[in-house]
């Protein structure tokens, strides 16, 4: 049977997308989802210390009140376990589970251009044809796992946090190397430090980080949250990141040293991410951002009790928030126990892994267990390995060679009828992800209705829209202080040969969004909206 719409992906986006194009507008719809359960990130984030740095809150749908108040949050920052009863909830409650198949990978999806149909093959061979193809597959779901050569002859186990196994893992009496000190790695290493014999952590980049401060939520914050729906929902549409806060008007500049030192304790106390929001320009002015950058150094030095590990971890090479911040629980507090070492790959750099554990250029570490937290084949990645075809055979990866060439981030040219929910090009992981979803979701959403009230049978953007897009994101992103930070998974540098280019789009949400409905309004400018031949015959 062809299907109008085909979605692949059961995270937050696949359940949202199939809720709107199935129950609003009343398409047949099928969802094809990799893993054996919904949730996504949070089906395979199964790692030690894993939780969401978006505060529960806000890490929700806003798309139905009652849904939202009819939820409680327990605690400050959620961890999977939570998120998935929660996407669980909305799955039953929206009755969305039966149009969903669990175990599906997509392993092909090719564009009949005479049939103008997706088809779309699974690991298990089925398939599946249908005019609509939505990706769902998030931006982080393809785990990086570093080419290091020896790996294969490591006697003992090794993990990528990524895809973490359900059962956990014991690391009691192990002697466990952690890679990777990214956000994950920081949420990790404490919690891996607290049960195993010993943890080595092997550090390329030191990161700032700033306390999460997780705490049970108190019944009288929860009684506020509910009654408060619009004004929080009205917050998230209006900020550049989609959070539940907003960021200060004053520049760091605007007050002095003495109140600008209280500003950032209290936002250091406070804790999260609004530690990014203390003031206007601390993304924007390198001189602005030396303030907040000397501030967690500083506080790094303090922590930390051993001098040479506190100026390794206190050696951060790039602007404050030029990287995805990390928040945590603990972070540097562990460098002060004696299970835990650090070891500066800058200095000594990992030659290989051995069958006893990982040789950097100075010595070799003996392991029982390596954990990966080393990322993510981000934004591309997921949707190269669905090899995706389009008009004429182009296939997406060759399409891309130079980097993603996407109109909003929502479409291609080639790819008529495929939309990517939060692809490169939208601000997507430079916010608070389910507001950027639902976002993408409801614009999909209605464009497909449009087009199916208009007679019209294919979209697909311009060239030159997508052209002048790209500038825009390269320009929104040279306005900021992202781009300093050369190593960057928002660059593609994380995976070797991959085109840097900055991917997400950062001149912010709201202003995106309203980018997007002006676009809608006018009729969808820069795609071209193809009629369908019953259409294209009247008189
Ligand atoms: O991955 P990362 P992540 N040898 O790419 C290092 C989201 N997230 O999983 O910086 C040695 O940030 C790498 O070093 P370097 C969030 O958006 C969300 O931590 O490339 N080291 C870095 O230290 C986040 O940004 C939540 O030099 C190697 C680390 O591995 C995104 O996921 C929680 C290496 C990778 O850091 C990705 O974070 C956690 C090698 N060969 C994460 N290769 C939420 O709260 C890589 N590294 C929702």
């Amino acid at each position: 049977m062809d299907l109008d719409a085909l979605v692949v992906g059961a995270g937050f986006s696949g359940l949202y997308q199939l809720h709107c194009l199935r129950d609003r507008l009343g398409l047949s719809v099928q969802v094809l989802e990799a893993a054996a359960d919904l949730g996504g990130t949070w089906y395979w984030n199964r790692y030690p210390g894993a939780r969401c740095d978006s505060e529960s809150h806000s890490y929700c749908y806003f798309f139905s009140k009652e849904l939202y108040q009819e939820w409680e949050w327990s605690e400050r920052y959620p961890g999977p376990a939570e998120i998935l009863r929660y996407l669980h909830h909305v799955a039953d409650r929206f009755d969305l589970k039966r149009d969903i198949r669990f175990g599906a990978r997509v392993v092909a999806a090719c564009y009949d251009e005479g049939e103008n149909l997706w088809e779309v093959t699974t690991a298990a061979g089925e398939r599946y044809r249908a005019t609509y193809l939505v990706s769902a597959v998030g931006c982080l779901s393809s785990a990086n796992v570093p080419a290091i050569p020896g790996l294969e002859s490591f006697a003992g186990r090794w993990y990528h946090t990524g895809e973490w196994p359900h059962e956990g893992v014991d690391f009691r009496g192990k002697r466990v190397g952690q890679i990777g000190t990214g956000s994950t790695g920081i949420q990790a290493a404490p919690v891996i430090a607290a049960s195993a014999k010993h943890l080595t952590v092997f550090q390329r980049t030191a990161q700032y980080s700033v306390p999460a401060r997780n705490a049970p939520l108190d019944a009288a914050f929860k009684r506020q949250v509910r009654e408060s729906y619009d004004a929080i929902r009205e917050v998230t549409r209006s900020t550049p990141n989609g959070h539940p806060f907003r960021i200060d008007r004053r520049n760091v500049f605007d007050v002095g040293e003495q109140e600008r030192r209280a500003i950032y304790e209290a936002a250091w106390e406070k804790g999260g991410l609004q530690f990014r929001a203390s003031f206007r320009d601390i993304v924007l002015d390198k001189a602005a951002n030396d303030t907040a950058a000397d501030f967690i150094k500083q506080k790094i030095r303090a922590v930390v009790r051993d001098p040479k590990t506190a100026a390794v971890l206190a050696d951060i090479d790039h602007p404050y928030a030029a990287k995805r911040p990390p928040i945590d629980t603990d972070y540097f507090e562990t460098f002060n126990r004696d299970n835990v070492a650090l070891v500066d790959l800058r200095a000594e750099p990992i030659e290989r892994i051995t069958p006893a554990g990982v040789r950097t250029r100075a010595r070799e570490y003996p392991l029982d267990i390596v954990v990966f937290a080393t990322g993510f084949d981000a934004m591309t990645g997921p949707l190269f390995r669905m090899n995706i075809r389009g008009r004429d055979g182009l296939a997406l990866r060759d399409a891309w060679r130079e980097g993603p060439k996407t109109y909003l981030g929502l479409m291609a040219p080639g790819f008529p009828n495929l939309f990517t929910v939060t692809g490169p090009g939208s601000p997507s992981v430079l916010t608070n992800m389910p507001v950027a979803i639902e976002q993408h979701v409801e614009w999909i959403t209605d464009c497909i209705g449009w087009m199916r009230a208009n007679g019209v049978e294919r979209c697909e953007p311009t060239a030159r829209a997508a052209e002048r897009w790209g500038v825009q994101v390269e320009e929104a992103a040279n306005a900021t202080l992202l781009p300093l930070a050369t190593h960057s998974w928002y660059l593609g540098a994380n995976v070797p040969g991959k085109p840097q280019v900055f991917m997400p789009y950062a001149g912010g949400l709201a202003r995106y969004r309203a980018l997007c409905d002006e676009i809608a309004a006018r009729g969808y400018d820069g795609f071209v909206m193809e009629p369908s031949r019953a259409e294209a015959a009247r008189p």
